[in-house]
């Protein structure tokens, strides 16, 4: 008999991928939760909402941003941080949902880190054409704990360089419900997301959501 269960899935990705050392790519592992996550992202956005921010530079970023949890990243002329409060209201960022916080701590888990507690979400849109240049994350206090990031609607190329900028990214395709974990020799890595291809998502339409989950302090 050639039925299967498996005849319904066109997919040949590996579940776990072992990107780098320290650095789990999880296929679809938030898809379980993608309702959910949807959700609470419409109460943080009525709250919170996206904006595109300024760089030290003064460039404005591509890609649109607000943040839940105690902490939230910023950028404005005077530099990167993480603050408290949301600048363009002076109130709190959103709680981090229970949804939000479950899947990160589980994730950072399966991945091998078992003591993971974020304080700080940020949450990414990128709409078509919007892109983020090879960066290193180092606005954190301790480096010891991951991140992990959660990839929602559009597909995009995600650059993941060295810990030199000068080394030649290698690319991986991040597509709706990926996990992936970020630690150990992995954390401080460059890396970057290549200008996002259009399309329509059946749930999210004509953008790409990421949540990265952070320990900042
Ligand atoms: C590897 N976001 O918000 S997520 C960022 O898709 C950021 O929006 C990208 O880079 C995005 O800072 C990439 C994957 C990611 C996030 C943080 C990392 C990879 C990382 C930190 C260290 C190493
Ligand atoms: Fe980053």
């Amino acid at each position: 008999m050639t039925s299967d269960l498996f005849d319904s899935v066109p997919d040949t990705r590996p579940v776990r991928e072992d990107m780098a050392e320290g650095a789990v790519l999880l296929h679809g592992h938030a898809k379980p939760v993608e309702g959910e996550l949807i959700v609470a992202l419409r109460e943080i956005v009525a709250q919170a909402p996206f904006r595109r921010m300024h760089t030290p530079g003064g460039h404005q970023m591509s890609v649109a941003m607000t943040n839940c949890g105690q902490l939230g990243w910023i950028t404005d002329r005077s530099g990167y941080r993480y603050d408290g409060n949301d600048p363009e209201t002076g109130q709190p960022w959103p709680a981090m949902p229970a949804a939000f916080l479950q899947l990160a701590i589980e994730a950072a888990a399966t991945a091998g880190f078992k003591d993971f507690m974020p304080d700080a979400c940020l949450i990414n849109r990128y709409e078509p054409g919007a892109r983020m240049s090879l960066h290193q994350d180092r606005d954190e206090q301790d480096f010891g704990a991951p991140i992990v990031s959660v990839s929602l609607g559009l597909p995009a190329i995600f650059l993941f360089g060295g810990l030199e900028r000068s080394e030649k990214p290698r690319r991986f395709r991040l597509e709706h419900g990926d996990v992936v974990v970020w630690g150990g020799p992995s954390r401080l890595v460059f890396h970057g997301v290549a200008p996002l291809v259009d399309g329509e998502h059946s749930l999210l339409g004509r953008q790409r959501i990421n949540f990265t989950f952070r320990r900042a302090r």
